[in-house]
């Protein structure tokens, strides 16, 4: 899994492994340091660490997952690492510190990171092991007037939980109490909202791999089948080319979608029953976020159907929205009145009721569609940006408007993952089915 296997493993089957072709060039994380520290004060110092390995039970750790700003920076995968950005008289001057691999360390986990490869994937030449970090820290505060710490300022980040970057900036923030500290965060999300050429390149191919386990999914779906089974066809996929779950799948048949995340996976597909999915395909930790909804059998209902159609009237509106200068909030208001207008269409209430209640501040629409049309996407699936920001070229965002009706059983999100070109939302799972015909097509010759 981790790149200095890649670089170090001498492949003697046909080259079938997964992820040799996900690896992004070192030159992406050269030219993310590049703008960081244009973007840093001058004689500042910038502190960051890996993420560290997150405890299930006993001494058993989650698979490891880097930190989305430590990897951003440093293409970096491997844990217990730190990196040093000195920026003096204009010039930055960067350390990686990597863990030393004993050989007991090997013998159990297998290879680690050696300094030239970590430099190969980095572009870091000055690359020491994590023991030497403390001394190096020393000597660069010694230099800098300010010290950037970093940390998870995402608003909806309620964890219980603090991450290493926290914890250890906590530390640096008391022994070197008399530096400026400074908030790296903001820096960091300036330079993550726009996306560069590889960086949509990743994405791209995540939101393909996406669109071919839907198709994998849309074959194989029969009636009797439970929600774990469906998410074993996606697992399967993403697997076997060397991708994984951005976010824990949502796969949920019948009136389970609509709980907006739901995490069951034992409900059964009734035999005239849906299935719902809002998943993503993650590649060289770039996400995907995808939702869709099938009918178990050839065709919807026409209740489903309906409501189907409404959902993906919005959609479009929603989505040609997606253009340079609009801000998610605006987008949000816009696509709040076209689902109104929907509900009045699909009966749930009338034009009057509705009318009274926006008056009122309790917009009968909030019912039936309670969660946000958009978020940013990239290392993080909701991805560093305000729903404040302007939108520009490169930029790339979730489309995902729903209707949930419990009364009836029907829960429908449809969900793409959008670039913002220069002239026009640049689809990147326009070849993903979507229209119902289309969708009811695949169903009929599974
Ligand atoms: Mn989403």
């Amino acid at each position: 899994m981790y790149a200095a296997n890649i670089a170090t493993h001498k492949n003697t089957r046909m080259n079938t492994a997964p992820n040799l072709a996900n690896k992004l060039p070192a030159e992406l994380f050269v030219l993310n340091r590049e703008m960081l520290a244009s973007k840093m004060q001058d004689n500042s110092l910038a502190v960051l660490w890996a993420a560290d390995e997150m405890p299930r039970n006993g001494d058993i750790a989650y698979p490891y997952r880097q930190s989305s700003d430590f990897y951003y920076l440093t293409g970096i995968e491997q844990e217990q690492s730190a990196l040093l950005i000195l920026k003096l008289n204009g010039i930055a001057e960067v350390s990686l510190f990597i863990r030393e691999a004993d050989p007991l360390l090997v013998t159990w986990e297998g290879p680690k990171l050696s300094a030239a490869a970590a430099t190969e994937i980095s572009g870091i030449k000055n690359v020491s092991h994590i023991s030497s970090f403390d001394g190096s820290l020393a000597a660069a505060a010694f230099k800098a007037g300010s010290i950037y710490l970093n940390s998870n300022e995402n608003p909806r980040a309620h964890f219980a939980v603090g991450c290493a970057d926290e914890r250890n900036g906590r530390k640096v923030a008391d022994k070197y109490y008399l530096h400026a500290k400074l908030r790296l965060a903001p820096l960091l999300c300036q330079c993550r909202l726009v996306k560069s050429s590889q960086e949509l390149s990743a994405m791209r191919n995540a939101c393909r791999l996406t669109g071919d386990a839907f198709a994998q999914v849309a074959m194989h779906t029969r009636q009797g089948m439970a929600e774990a089974e469906i998410e074993a066809i996606i697992i399967k996929e993403f697997t076997k080319k060397g991708a994984s779950h951005a976010f824990s799948p949502i796969v949920a048949s019948g009136s389970n979608s609509c709980y907006l995340h739901y995490t069951g996976k034992s409900g059964i597909l009734e035999p005239n029953g849906t299935l719902f999915l809002d998943f993503g395909a993650e590649v060289s930790n770039y996400s995907s976020d995808m939702s869709r909804y099938l009918p178990v059998g050839p065709k919807f209902s026409p209740r489903q159907s309906c409501v189907y159609q409404a959902v993906h009237r919005v959609f479009l509106i929603a989505r040609q929205l997606m253009v340079p200068g609009a801000t998610i909030a605006a987008i949000q208001e816009e696509t709040c009145l076209a689902i109104d207008q929907e509900l009045i269409g699909l009966g749930l209430y009338s034009k009057a009721q509705s009318a009274e209640s926006i008056s009122a501040g309790q917009p009968l629409y909030k019912k039936y569609f309670m969660h946000g049309v958009s978020h940013f996407m990239g290392l993080d699936t909701h991805d560093v940006g305000s729903k404040d920001i302007p939108l520009q070229a490169g930029m790339v965002l979730s489309c995902e408007p729903g209707i949930y009706i419990p009364e009836e059983g029907i829960g429908i999100r449809l969900e793409n993952t959008i670039c913002v070109g220069s002239a026009s939302p640049d689809d990147f799972m326009e070849h993903v089915p979507i229209d119902i015909a289309d969708i009811e097509n695949l169903r009929k010759h599974a």
